[in-house]
């Protein structure tokens, strides 16, 4: 990682290409994850490479969310675990969220390195590998789940998540946050609290607004909820890359 100069202008893009191929490597990230990583390295240029007020305002509104929540789970795919392992176990440290190991592509192999690669970064428990629960309306393996994890969750954290199980999720009366760098992608289209940015910016954003959130009071941490409009903020996005904000500020 530490080749590439950090003063190299596209040095954030490089150093997450390299993360992705590593994991491809390590057994952590599908090959469609590679994939799925350039299509967000084109939406992450044309949003300019940033965190967009509006995507900041949702991280705040998230930290608030999972703050007040029973029973948050993140949810860890093959390409979360490559790109923000310490952050993820960090962020879910600080709100006091389970970590579970949730995949597009399930395999044993899979599962087994993202949950080991979690827990050389720092997670105690990891949960996914027990399978005995399931979300309705999706094909048997899109929808496996622990029953005590993400099965009995009341949010969600569900970063590049694919659409009809994010919709399943919502079907099943989970309260979901999701982070994409499209902001028409049906998932964050889904989610109560969309943020459109990186997750490599987006994870650690959330965990410092919880930091910031911890000691304000529930009904404080409701207005910061109530405040954020997810429709207003999937605009806002639109909008950034529309009027091609990479070269000024959010209109
Ligand atoms: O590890 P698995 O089996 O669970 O598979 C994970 C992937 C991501 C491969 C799988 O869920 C998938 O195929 O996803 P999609 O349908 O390609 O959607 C990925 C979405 O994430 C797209 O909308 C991308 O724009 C977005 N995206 C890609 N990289 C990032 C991102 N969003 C935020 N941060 C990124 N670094």
């Amino acid at each position: 990682e530490t080749e590439i100069p950090e003063d190299h202008p596209r040095y954030a893009s490089l150093l997450t290409r390299h993360r992705i191929e590593a994991g491809v490597e390590k057994g952590i990230t599908s090959k469609q994850g590679l994939i799925a990583q350039g299509r967000g390295e084109a939406f992450d240029y044309l949003l300019g490479e940033r965190t967009l007020p509006s995507a900041d305002a949702a991280a705040r509104a998230a930290a608030a969310t999972l703050l007040s929540a029973e029973r948050p789970v993140f949810s860890v795919n093959g390409n979360v675990a490559a790109l923000v392992p310490e952050e993820t176990v960090e962020l879910a440290r600080v709100v006091d969220a389970d970590l579970e190991v949730n995949l597009f592509n399930r395999t044993e192999e899979r599962m087994e390195a993202i949950a080991d690669h979690l827990r050389e970064h720092g997670a105690e428990e990891v949960k996914g590998l027990t399978g005995d629960g399931e979300i309705p309306g999706l094909e048997h393996a899109r929808g496996i789940v622990d029953a005590d994890g993400i099965g009995a969750a009341d949010v969600v954290v569900v970063p590049l998540e694919d659409g009809d199980r994010a919709e399943a999720l919502a079907a099943a009366g989970k309260t979901e946050i999701v982070i994409d760098l499209n902001p028409g992608s049906r998932s964050p289209r889904t989610a109560a609290v969309p943020i459109i940015d990186n997750v490599l910016r987006a994870v650690p954003n959330v965990t410092a607004h919880a930091r910031d959130l911890a000691d304000a009071s529930p009904a404080e941490r409701r207005a910061v909820v109530d405040d954020f409009d997810p429709n207003a903020a999937l605009e806002a996005a639109e909008r950034a890359i529309r009027e091609g904000s990479f070269s000024g500020d959010e209109a």
